[in-house]
């Protein structure tokens, strides 16, 4: 492809330089930059006047589903293909009277006729799979089978329903006909072949072997339908291209099955077709969110639809109790709900599920009991799951607004610190601690990158609490599938523990709490940048990294929790937090798995995490 370049004013340099291309016979691409450096990479628009654009649409028959065919025009307009072929089974047929059939046609050149742009018919085996049906295909449409070519390409519309009585195949006038048309055309550049069966992988079929000897030996992609189920092959020097669904029967299990409601995007370029494929509820007009519909979604908070209280105890260990499910629909709409509890094994949850419709404006409380088999240590709890999914239902070839999410149930008590004799050295290393009992395999919160969290085997942790006189002394174990710490500043593997040493739950949090990260490689400055709160003097950090994940020790001085405290301090609130990076979670961002909810997401309760001098 040749190009014109025209360069005007290019000797006036107080003007702007204005650069103008153009292929031949396009239109210019016209521009003003007066810099040397230019915000673009080339003017070169790709506007190849032999290359052109047409979509495919597929199987419509079939046990079709209503209104998918129609959809695809609407979409197909959106997109602007200069043409649409097809591959046939446009009607249902399967009858064998003149009139239902003919009503069957109506209805769909009714949904045709939307089409902006021309249609080529292609016929199926429910289109003139019989000779009654054949007879009114040919009073419809002339001919079964045609070409026709388009800026040197060769388009060759088959039937594959051309045997005797109609059945299966490709008889010899066909054949012949093929001969002839492929014979009158040898120098195109690209052969497009559009039948409804792909007689390729039906070793009986007649005229196929003819057909294909015929297209052997020149540039020739074979598109076809039928089976509802994708596929791509090659073969013989061909591309094979067998579609799924426009509308035709399917349980659409999805691309990997083959099985999708789409069209197909054909660019004709100078190699040759390239071809893509496009889900019908990939393509989306411009009004798929507005004002009016971003209005309505924002009712609805997840963190908010459904809220779980938590279960308190006092003791040291878990028996049982009760948590208040509330579940707010704040839409006009009738929302349907369903929460599946998710328990460590030797708890249980009663009710298990809750499966129910909450009406517009209106919520539903469920009183949800939780037993342990046997009492459990508190440092041993793992919070309840509350999986859900609400469902806002609409109308035809939408599908339902799906909204979901999910909600710990934490079983909390105060837990009293053990005092230690001999302090611990904090060196990050743990061997000097004879426990660290408080095991979390179910984090109280998952925050960010949920998703990336795949269970305990991708990250949990353990940690332990203790005193001596002088320091608070937490000490965490990481275990991780994948230890990086390699990263750029919170893309790696560290513990955050955030403190909260106020005497009562009146004073601000946001004033009195801070967070001390450490990590193998996390340095005192990238700490810094991402602790939160004063740190008070005194605090000392260390971590070191293991075979499995990284350990970790901190000690906050006591004297700062007697300052806020008035003396002598009573109590203080702990989280502990793990970062668990993954090299293939960057995609989606940080995840840090918390032993209770942060203080500052919606999930948090007073009594979190509360550990008490005595
Ligand atoms: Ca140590
Ligand atoms: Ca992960
Ligand atoms: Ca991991
Ligand atoms: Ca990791
Ligand atoms: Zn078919």
């Amino acid at each position: 492809m040749s190009m014109r370049m025209f360069v005007a004013g290019a000797l006036l340099l107080t003007l702007p330089q204005v650069v103008a291309l153009a292929h031949e016979g396009g239109a210019p691409l016209e521009a003003e930059v007066a810099t040397e450096a230019k915000p673009w990479t080339s003017l070169d628009a790709n506007n190849n006047p032999d290359s052109f654009q047409f979509a495919v649409v597929t199987d419509n028959a079939g046990g079709p589903r209503a209104g998918i065919f129609a959809e695809a025009v609407a979409k197909l307009n959106l997109l602007q293909p200069e043409f649409v072929m097809s591959i046939g089974d446009f009607i249902e047929g399967y009858e064998d009277n003149r009139e239902s059939l003919n009503a069957q046609w109506d209805h769909f050149l009714s949904e045709v006729a939307g089409f902006e742009m021309p249609f080529f018919f292609v016929p199926g085996n429910h289109d003139n799979g019989r000779p009654l049906w054949a007879e009114i295909y040919n009073e419809r449409f002339g001919v079964p089978y045609y070409h026709f070519v388009y800026k040197n390409v060769l388009f060759l519309c088959l039937t594959t329903n051309d045997g005797p009585e109609n059945n299966t195949g490709i008889g010899q006038a066909q054949i012949d006909y093929a001969a002839k048309v492929l014979a009158e055309h040898p120098d195109v550049r690209w052969t497009l072949v559009f039948q409804h069966k792909p007689l390729w992988n039906d070793q009986g079929a007649q005229g196929w072997k003819e057909i294909e000897a015929l297209l052997k030996g020149r540039p020739c992609t074979v598109f076809a339908g039928h089976t509802h189920n994708y596929l791509s092959q090659e073969g013989e020097g061909i591309s094979f291209v067998t579609l799924a669904t426009t509308g035709g029967g399917s349980t659409l299990r999805g691309p990997a099955y083959g099985e999708f409601d789409g069209v197909v995007w054909v660019t004709m370029t100078d190699e040759g077709p390239r071809i893509a494929n496009l889900l019908l509820d990939g393509i989306l007009d411009r009004d798929l969110r507005t004002p009016e519909s971003a209005k309505e979604l924002a009712l609805f908070r997840a963190d908010k639809a459904v809220v779980a209280t938590p279960v308190l105890f006092e003791g040291g260990s878990f028996t049982s109790g009760v948590s208040k499910v509330t579940i707010t629909n704040p839409s006009e709409k009738p929302l349907r709900v369903k929460v599946l509890t998710e328990t460590a094994p030797g708890i249980r949850a009663e009710p298990s599920t809750i499966a129910t419709v909450i009406p517009g404006k209106t919520e539903n409380v469920t009183e949800l009991r939780i037993t342990a088999d046997a009492a459990v240590p508190l440092a041993q709890l793992q919070p309840v799951l509350l999986h859900w999914k609400g469902y806002y239902d609409s109308g035809a070839n939408t599908p339902s607004l799906v909204l979901g999410g999910e909600r710990r149930i934490l079983l909390d008590s105060p837990n009293v610190i053990p005092v230690l004799q001999t302090a611990p050295a904090v060196d990050g290393k743990v061997d000097d601690w004879a426990d660290l009992p408080f095991a979390v395999s179910q984090p109280g919160e998952v925050w960010h990158n949920v998703p990336a969290w795949k269970g305990p085997q991708d990250g949990s942790f353990r940690f332990g609490v203790a005193r001596d006189e002088e320091f608070l002394y937490i000490a965490v174990k990481a275990t991780d599938n994948e230890p990086c710490f390699d990263g750029w500043k919170y893309w790696e593997d560290f513990t955050m523990v955030t403190v909260d040493g106020r005497a009562s739950d009146s004073e601000d949090l946001k004033e009195a709490a801070f967070s001390v990260i450490a990590g193998p490689q996390i340095s005192p400055e990238q700490a810094a940048e991402f602790e939160i709160g004063q740190k008070p003097e005194g605090v000392k950090t260390a971590s070191v990294a293991v075979a499995d994940g990284f350990t970790a020790e901190v000690a906050i001085p006591l004297a700062s929790l007697n300052a806020r405290q008035g003396g002598a301090w009573k109590r203080v609130r702990l989280n502990v937090g793990v970062s668990d990076f993954d090299k293939g979670d960057a995609r989606d961002g940080v995840t840090i798995l918390y032993w209770r909810p942060q203080w500052t997401s919606g999930q948090t309760y007073p009594e979190s995490g509360v550990f008490v001098k005595e």
